[in-house]
C-alpha cells in the first residue's frame, strides 16, 4: 500500500501513557495543542460514559517534530499520560520483581478480545489482553486525528459527525432516556452515526488497484475501531433496494460547472472522491462489558462462569463518532499528501 502519512501507537489502558509517532508530515503546518485537547475532551464526553472518564482529563504533550507552533518535517511524537496509572503502577510494572496477581482475571468477556487474544498470545492472565485491546487507545488515535484535521483545515476541508441512532431509537430527544434504561438494567447500547467531510477535492484515492480505492480504505479505518460492525458509504444500506435510476447521482451542469442533486454515492465514485461531500455511516455494537454479566467460561479450570466486570461505559456512541472523524481524517491526509504532497506547506499549496 502507498503510504505518506503513517503512524504507530503504543500504550496500555492503565499503563503510564499512550504514545504515537507520526511520520510523513511536511514542514510548515500550524499545530495547535489546544485544538488537540479539545478533540480529546470531545472523545471523553457524551452521555453514558463510564467512571474512568471521571478519573481522566486527557491532554496531549508533543515531544518532537513541532517547533514554535509549526511542523518541522521531523516525526511528531504525541503523549497522553494516564492519570489512572498511579492506581496501577505495580500491577502494570515492567519489572519482574513486582510480579503480582492482583487484578488478574480468567473469565473471558464475550464480545471482547479476551478469548482469541489469550489463545493467540498464550496469555494465562486475561489482563494481558485487555490492557492493549481496550478502547482506551482510541484516545491517542484521536490526538493523531486532530493533527490530521489541522492539515486538512489549511485546505478548507472540514469533518464532523452526528449520532443518528442509539439502541432502537432514532429520536434525539429519547437518547438519554434510552441510555438510562440500559444502565438501570445493567445493560449496554450501541448506535449509528454519520460522518461528513466537506470541500473535498476531486480525485483522492484511485481506481487503478484494489488497495488504493478510497472507500475500501475508509471502511478499513472505521471497521477497525473497537465495536464498529458496519460501515456504509453514502446510501449503502439502500443500495440493494433502489434501482440504478434511483441510486446513481446524475451529473448536471450549471454555469458550466458540474453539480449533483443527490449524493447516494457518498462522494466516492470509482474509489475516488468526486467533489461531493464525503458521507459515511457507521454502526457500533453495544459495549461488551456489562454490570449484569453474560455467561462464559473460566479459563483457569474450564468451568462455567459469569464474565469479568470492573466498570464500563453504558453507551460510547458519541465517543465512537469522534474516533471515526479522527480515523477518516488520517486516511484523507494520507491521500491528500499522496496527490499534492511535497516536503513543505508552500510546496503543497503550489500543487493544490
Ligand atoms: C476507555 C477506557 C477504559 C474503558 C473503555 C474505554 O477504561 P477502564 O477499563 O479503566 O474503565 O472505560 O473501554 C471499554 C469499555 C472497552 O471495552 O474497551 C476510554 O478511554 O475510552
Amino acid at each position: 500500500m502507498l503510504e505518506k502519512f503513517r503512524f504507530l501507537t503504543a500504550g496500555e489502558s492503565h499503563g503510564k501513557c499512550l504514545t504515537a509517532i507520526i511520520e510523513g508530515l511536511p514542514s510548515g503546518f500550524e499545530i495547535s495543542v489546544d485544538f488537540i485537547n479539545q478533540e480529546l475532551k470531545r472523545r471523553q464526553g457524551g452521555y453514558g460514559r463510564g467512571d474512568r472518564m471521571k478519573i481522566e482529563s486527557d491532554t496531549v504533550e508533543i515531544t518532537s517534530g513541532v517547533r514554535f507552533g509549526k511542523t518541522t518535517g521531523a516525526p511528531v511524537t504525541l503523549v497522553i499520560y494516564n492519570k489512572d496509572f498511579e492506581n496501577w503502577e505495580k500491577i502494570l510494572s515492567v519489572s519482574a520483581e513486582d510480579y503480582t496477581e492482583e487484578k488478574s482475571f480468567t473469565k473471558y468477556r464475550p464480545g471482547h478480545a479476551d478469548y482469541a487474544g489469550s489463545v493467540k498470545y498464550n496469555h494465562k492472565d486475561l489482563r494481558d489482553v485487555l490492557e492493549r485491546s481496550s478502547a482506551r487507545k482510541t484516545a491517542i488515535e484521536v490526538a493523531v486525528g486532530a493533527v490530521a484535521k489541522q492539515i486538512l483545515k489549511q485546505f478548507n476541508i472540514n469533518g464532523y459527525s452526528k449520532v443518528l441512532q442509539i439502541g432502537k431509537t432514532t429520536e434525539e430527544e429519547d437518547f438519554y432516556a434510552e441510555i438510562d434504561k440500559a444502565k438501570e438494567a445493567g445493560n449496554t447500547l450501541g448506535g449509528r452515526f454519520v460522518l461528513v467531510f466537506e470541500n473535498m477535492p476531486v480525485g483522492l484515492g484511485s481506481y487503478v488497484h484494489w488497495d488504493r480505492m478510497l472507500d475500501g480504505r475508509i471502511a478499513q479505518a472505521l471497521m477497525s475501531i473497537p465495536a464498529v460492525k458496519a460501515v456504509e458509504i453514502g446510501n449503502g444500506r439502500q443500495a440493494c433496494e433502489l434501482t440504478g435510476r434511483e441510486f446513481h447521482d446524475e451529473i448536471l451542469l450549471k454555469d458550466g460547472k458540474i453539480f449533483r442533486e443527490t449524493n447516494n454515492a457518498g462522494g466516492i465514485e470509482g474509489g475516488m472522491t468526486n467533489g461531493e461531500n464525503l458521507e459515511v455511516y457507521a454502526t457500533m455494537k453495544p459495549i461488551p462489558t456489562m454490570r449484569i454479566p453474560l455467561r462464559t467460561v473460566d479459563s483457569s479450570d474450564m468451568s462455567e462462569a459469569e464474565a469479568h466486570f470492573e466498570r464500563s461505559d453504558v453507551c460510547a456512541i458519541e465517543a465512537c463518532a469522534v474516533v471515526a472523524e479522527a480515523r477518516v481524517a488520517c486516511v484523507l491526509v494520507n491521500e491528500f499528501l499522496l496527490k499534492y504532497g511535497g516536503d513543505s506547506l508552500e510546496e503543497i499549496q503550489k500543487r493544490y
